[in-house]
C-alpha cells in the first residue's frame, strides 16, 4: 500500500517569528530586494486602480495581498529560464525586471507592450484560463530536447485546477519528467466560487501524487518559505528531477478585477481576518524583529517605488494608440483570407477617418 503526505511549509509567521530550521539561504539584501519589489508591485496596482478609474486603461487586475507569492517566486528563477503567467502576476513581471512602460501600456489595451526583447523569457499575460499551463510544459520539454538547463515556472490560480488544461499539462509532464514548475496561486476565490466549490480535494497540492510528482503547500504570504520551496523545485527540475506543483496558500485582498464587486458574496470578517496576515507587513515584522528595520528605510522604499512609478506612468500614457491593423498582428503566423479582406476594409476607412480628421484640422480657424 502507499501513502502520500502533503507537507506545508511556513518560515516566517504572522508576527515575523522565524522558524529558524527552515531558513532559506538569503542574507538581509536579498530579502530587502524581494521586500522593495513586492512595494512596488502594491503602488502599481494603487496606481493602475486608479488610472482605470479614470478611464485612463482598460480593465485592471490587481494582485494586491500576492505579492510575496509572485516576487518570491520569480527571484528564484534565472534570467534564461522561462515565466509564464496568468493575468494576476505584476510581482513576477516586476521582480523580472519587465520594462515598466511597457507593462503600463499593456494595460492600456496596447499589445505592443507585451514584446519583449529577443532575450526576454516572459510569456504575456494569458486571460483564457489554464491555457498557459500547457504552453509552459511545451517550453519545458523544448528545453530538455535542446539538452539545456533553463525551466519554465507557470503561475495559474485555483480555479484553472478545474480545466482539462491543466490535468493534461500536469499529465505530460509527470510522463516525460519535464523541467517545469506549476505554481498554483490559490486565493481562496475563483471570481465569485469559493474554494471550497471548486474540487473536493482536501488540498490541491495532493493533484500532483496522481500525476507522479512531488506536490507542496506553502504558505504564500510568507516571502521566506515562497522563495525556499519554489528554489527547492527549481533546483531538482534543473537537476532532471522533473515537475513539482506547488500550492502557494494566499488570498486576493482586491476585487477580482476592475469590472468586479467582491463585497457582494464575501464577508468583510474574512477580508479582515486575511489582511492581519498580509505578506508586506509581515516582512517588516521580520526586519523589526531582527533589528535591521528604520522608519526612515521605509519612507525612502516608498519614494523610491512612487518616482518609479510616476516616472513610467507619464511615458506610457504619452504613446500614441496603436494602429487599429495591429488587431490582426500576432494572432496567426499567416493570416486567414477572410481576415485579410477584414484587415485591408479596416484599412481602408481608417484612412478615410484620418484623412476627415485632417481636413477638420486645416479647416479650424
Ligand atoms: C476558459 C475561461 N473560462 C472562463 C473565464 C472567465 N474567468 C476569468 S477569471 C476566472 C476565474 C479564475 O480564477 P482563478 O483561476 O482562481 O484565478 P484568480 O482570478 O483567482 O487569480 C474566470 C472563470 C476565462 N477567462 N477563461
Ligand atoms: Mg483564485
Amino acid at each position: 500500500m502507499q501513502r502520500f503526505e502533503v507537507e506545508y511549509v511556513q518560515v516566517l509567521d504572522t508576527e515575523g517569528h522565524v522558524d529558524t530550521a527552515q531558513m532559506p539561504d538569503l542574507n538581509d539584501d536579498q530579502i530587502k530586494q524581494i521586500y522593495h519589489v513586492m512595494r512596488l508591485t502594491r503602488e502599481m496596482d494603487r496606481r493602475l486602480f486608479k488610472l482605470q478609474r479614470q478611464g485612463k486603461i482598460g480593465t485592471f487586475v490587481e494582485a494586491r495581498g500576492e505579492e510575496a507569492s509572485e516576487v518570491a517566486s520569480a527571484y528564484a528563477l534565472r534570467p534564461a529560464d522561462w515565466m509564464v503567467p496568468s493575468f494576476r502576476e505584476s510581482g513576477a513581471y516586476l521582480m523580472r525586471g519587465a520594462d515598466r512602460v511597457k507593462f503600463i501600456q499593456s494595460w492600456k489595451g496596447d499589445t505592443r507592450g507585451f514584446i519583449g526583447d529577443e532575450h526576454c523569457r516572459d510569456l504575456p499575460v494569458s486571460i483564457p484560463i489554464a491555457s498557459q499551463i500547457p504552453h509552459a510544459v511545451g517550453l519545458a520539454w523544448a528545453e530538455k530536447i535542446k539538452g539545456k538547463k533553463n525551466v519554465a515556472l507557470v503561475y495559474f490560480g485555483d480555479g484553472a485546477t478545474s480545466e482539462g488544461d491543466f490535468h493534461e499539462a500536469l499529465n505530460f509532464a509527470g510522463v516525460l519528467k519535464l523541467p517545469v514548475i506549476f505554481f498554483c496561486q490559490n486565493n481562496q476565490w475563483a471570481i465569485s466560487t469559493p474554494r471550497s466549490k471548486q474540487t473536493a480535494s482536501a488540498t490541491i497540492a495532493q493533484k500532483a501524487i496522481a500525476y507522479g510528482m512531488p506536490g507542496i503547500q506553502v504558505d504564500g504570504n510568507d516571502a521566506l518559505a515562497v522563495y525556499k520551496v519554489t528554489r527547492e523545485a527549481i533546483g531538482r527540475a534543473r537537476d532532471g528531477g522533473g515537475p513539482t506543483l506547488i500550492e502557494s496558500l494566499t488570498y486576493r485582498l482586491g476585487d477580482h478585477t476592475t469590472s468586479d464587486d467582491a463585497s457582494r458574496y464575501r464577508s468583510e470578517e474574512e477580508v479582515q481576518s486575511w489582511q492581519a496576515k498580509e505578506p508586506i507587513a509581515r516582512l517588516e515584522h521580520y526586519f523589526r524583529e531582527k533589528g535591521t528595520w528604520t522608519d526612515d528605510y521605509g519612507t525612502w522604499v516608498g519614494h523610491e517605488v512612487a518616482k518609479e512609478v510616476d516616472e513610467a506612468i507619464e511615458k506610457a500614457m504619452a504613446i500614441p494608440p496603436p494602429p487599429p491593423e495591429n488587431l490582426f498582428n500576432n494572432v496567426y503566423a499567416k493570416i486567414p483570407p477572410v481576415l485579410v479582406e477584414e484587415k485591408a476594409e479596416l484599412e481602408k476607412e481608417w484612412k478615410a477617418i484620418k484623412a476627415e480628421r485632417e481636413a477638420k484640422k486645416e479647416g479650424a480657424p
